[in-house]
């Protein structure tokens, strides 16, 4: 999803594909992506492999509405299709890709299938009965594919020499993969975090410089990392119109338009665009209210920002930054007034920083926004108003 909305503020019509299984539908994460979808009409296609069980439950057992019910409830488009059926899915891919490039905005596609195999190798799949195995087997999409070829016109030799290509690229693969040597364990930090740039101390302003306070420096920093980079982009809960519950963003919606955005109340999609957009290779800069906030989007920090530069060996990029802020006082209840900060920092993989005089929050925040690794920068909001001299970067 977060690949579509950098599809969405480069205008280059990119499509954005998310694969999941049937088991996902019940995740909060799979609502909060489609409902910021559909609220800001991106260029993706939801489609769901719905193979008739999540590990050992049947679906049938799992959701008290079809997934075309739900599409509905949020006003998406749904399409249907037969999954073992290879013509029908490429077709139906065909025509569901032309019509979201064309801005008719997300569409949910369901693929019809099932798992021969357990979930896991070794599954003894105590949940269903050898007639139903057997069942499907008859509607093994390759046979069938291997039909629709012949009724084509291919001969039954051309099917079967495809077929033997097809295995033999598979099971060389196979063992290729397993003459490698095992991993080397000097290798286990490798793109855990990349090399950051590193920018030279600025010389201490002068005595008498002009001073400015906290809250400028934050307003500053955005400003300069928009204006200098087309790929940053920002966007939070009323950090647009309203320009931030702080009032830190004001005028930037009006300088920068669209990448300066509202998102719903909806942290987990909030933070995943940020992943998504940053792997696609956007600089985005998203904004988590309060830090508490942090409980109900933890696993797109901690398994997602955090893991897939390592997962993917150094492929994805992740030049994220979460904006948040903490503080004690002025009537704030104990759930706006935590510093989780600790438990951030414990996460191989994410940089925490916490600025404490205004020009150290100018500086780190731009740096913070041009470093390849996700950054999480935490302001105290009771420094807000602190006032202290410029920094020169
Ligand atoms: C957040 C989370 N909860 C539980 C699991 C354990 N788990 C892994 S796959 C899976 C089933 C997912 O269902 P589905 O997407 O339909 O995949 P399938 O079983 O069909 O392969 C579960 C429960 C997990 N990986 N992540
Ligand atoms: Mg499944």
């Amino acid at each position: 999803m977060g690949a579509s909305v950098a599809s969405q503020i480069r205008a280059d019509g990119g499509l954005a594909v998310a694969f999941f299984g049937d088991g996902a539908i019940a995740q909060g994460a799979f609502h909060e992506a489609v409902n910021l979808a559909a609220v800001w009409q991106l260029g993706v296609v939801f489609w769901c492999e719905n193979n008739g069980y999540a590990e050992f439950s049947a679906a049938a057992t799992q959701h008290a509405a079809t997934l075309e019910c739900r599409a509905a409830g949020y006003g998406v488009d749904y399409v249907a299709v037969d999954g073992n059926d290879v013509i029908a899915t490429a077709s139906t891919m065909q025509r569901v890709a032309e019509a979201v490039r064309s801005g008719q905005g997300p569409v949910i596609v369901e693929a019809s299938t099932y798992r021969w195999h357990g979930h896991y190798e070794g599954d003894p799949q105590r949940y269903r009965s050898q007639d139903e195995v057997d069942a499907w087997k008859d509607r093994d999409p390759i046979a069938r594919h291997a039909r629709q070829l012949e009724a084509a016109g291919f001969s039954a030799e051309e099917v079967a020499s495809l077929e033997a290509a097809v295995a033999q690229e598979l099971d060389q693969a196979g063992e290729a993969a397993r003459l490698l040597a095992q991993p080397d364990t000097t290798t286990l930090g490798n793109f855990v975090t990349r090399p950051r740039p590193l920018f030279p101390e600025p010389p201490l302003p002068a005595l008498d410089a002009p001073t400015f306070r906290m809250m400028d420096a934050i307003h500053s920093a955005l400003e300069m990392e928009l204006a200098s980079d087309n790929r940053v982009f920002i966007a939070g809960i009323d950090v647009a119109a309203g320009g931030n519950v702080f009032g830190l963003m004001r005028g930037l919606h009006d300088t920068f338009g669209d990448r300066v955005r509202d998102t719903p109340i909806s942290e987990t999609a909030i933070m995943g665009l940020g992943v998504g957009a940053a792997m696609a290779g956007m600089r985005p800069v998203v904004e988590l209210m309060y830090l508490d906030f942090v409980g109900v989007c933890f696993d797109q920090l901690l398994n997602q920002a955090a893991k897939l530069p390592f997962m993917t060996g150094g492929t994805a990029q992740m030049s994220l930054t979460v904006r948040t802020q903490f503080g004690a006082g002025r009537s704030s209840g104990s759930q706006h007034s935590q510093s989780l900060e600790a438990l951030l920092a414990h996460i191989p993989g994410l940089s925490v920083v916490m600025p404490s005089t205004p020009a150290d929050t100018y500086g780190l925040l731009r740096a913070a926004i041009q470093d390849p690794n996700p950054v999480v920068f935490i302001e105290n909001r009771l420094l807000y108003g602190m006032k202290g001299p410029p920094a020169t970067f």
